[in-house]
């Protein structure tokens, strides 16, 4: 906190496609409770409009970085992303947030919390939620972040600085349900996790073409209701319980490529249809596309894969508003282990659109 308990320290930040306050974790109460109630109020949460608050009355922009210096020898900072839901009382670490993520190495620096090189700086970062380590490198010239610079990025106006993030081998496994198909509520589905559990999906197999506006997807409500139903189901199969009310596994759509890429998407998070795709979501799509047997197969356009190698390949994620090209590769376990995903990388930009003190509504005239 920096003058009481209701002002604190805040940076809002655009990473990626998404917009974030970030905080230093000694800058929030340390009971997540506590925590999560003051974090309602700096977003204005719940009203669908939040007009009380930063939040931008979208989950893409109602989104929160907790960082801090890390412990762990393997990382500089811990990065813990939380959800905050727009229309209802609800903070959630259930999932993590590749996007979100592309403004913390350049908040660690800005915080002190890591050094920059006198050229670019690499941050090694320990993501809470999954436990997961990613490296984030960006330009540091003269030992400030320059966030300007030519990369561009589909979704966001104009160019910017780079934010190269590579994520190495982690440990969930690529296939939570043990399987490269299953049928769930009648559709079949593939189920995969490289880093965010999705749920990829044939958009014909739902009677939609996967080339529609995310906002008309968002009103077919039976579209919604077998969405629910999948979702749900797989859900348990993948591992995480009851999904209802959580923000994890996404569902992506996929229809065949209309501009050179490797597939098309829709992705649903998991109510609202994202505007273009999450890192990690587009990550997951990818590795899904690389499997031999997965639901895309028959849809997307990638060298058919009859075994998987370890060769690195660059699949570009169609999305509605352009693509995300993700590098990665899924190579065989040990033994009879399932096959693994060696490395991942994606570009990325990130600003810092102000610091200084956020004054949360006051808890009394919280709504109920
Ligand atoms: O998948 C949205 C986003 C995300 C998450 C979501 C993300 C990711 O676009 O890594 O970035 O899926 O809720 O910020």
């Amino acid at each position: 906190m920096t003058g009481g308990p209701e002002e604190v320290r805040c940076m809002l930040m655009r990473g990626g496609t998404s917009k974030g306050a970030y905080f230093l974790a000694e800058d929030l109460p340390a009971d997540p409770a506590e925590r999560d109630d003051l974090l309602l109020r700096v977003m204005g949460s719940p009203d669908p409009r939040q007009i009380d608050g930063l939040g931008g009355a979208h989950p893409l922009t109602s989104k929160v970085a907790v960082v801090s210096a890390s412990a762990d020898p393997e990382a500089d900072v811990d990065y813990l992303f939380l959800q905050v839901a727009v229309d209802r009382p609800e903070v959630t670490d259930r999932q993590n947030c590749g996007n979100i993520l592309a403004g913390t190495g350049p908040f660690a620096v800005e915080r002190g919390l890591v050094a920059a090189g006198a050229g670019e700086t690499s941050v090694r970062i320990r993501m809470l939620n999954t436990g997961e380590l990613a490296i984030a490198t960006f330009p540091t010239p003269g030992g400030r972040v320059d966030y300007s610079g030519t990369a561009e990025i589909s979704g966001v106006p104009g160019t910017a600085a780079p934010v190269v993030i590579e994520f190495p081998q982690g440990s969930s496994p690529l296939l939570p349900t043990g399987r490269i198909r299953d049928v769930i509520a009648g559709t079949e589905v593939t189920c995969v996790d490289n880093g965010m559990p999705v749920v990829l999906i044939p958009a014909a197999a739902l009677d939609v073409t996967g080339y529609e506006a995310p906002k008309d997807l968002e009103e077919d409500l039976s579209l919604a209701e077998r969405l629910r139903e999948i979702r749900l189901e797989a859900g348990k199969l993948m591992g995480l319980g009851d999904v209802e009310g959580t923000t994890v596994p996404k569902l992506s759509l996929l229809a065949p490529p209309t501009d050179g890429g490797a597939v098309m998407t829709r992705t649903f998070i998991p109510v609202r249809c994202h505007t273009s795709i999450g890192v990690l979501g587009a990550a997951s799509v990818a590795a899904g596309l690389l499997l031999p047997g997965g639901v895309g197969e028959d849809i997307a356009e990638i060298p058919v894969q009859t075994e998987v190698s370890a060769q690195s390949d660059r699949i570009r994620i169609e999305h509605p508003s352009g693509f995300l090209d993700i590098e990665t590769s899924v190579a065989p376990g040990s033994g009879d282990a399932a096959p693994v995903v060696p490395r991942t990388a994606v570009v990325r930009t990130a600003r810092k659109i102000f610091d200084g003190t956020v004054f949360p509504r006051p808890a009394a005239t919280a709504p109920t």
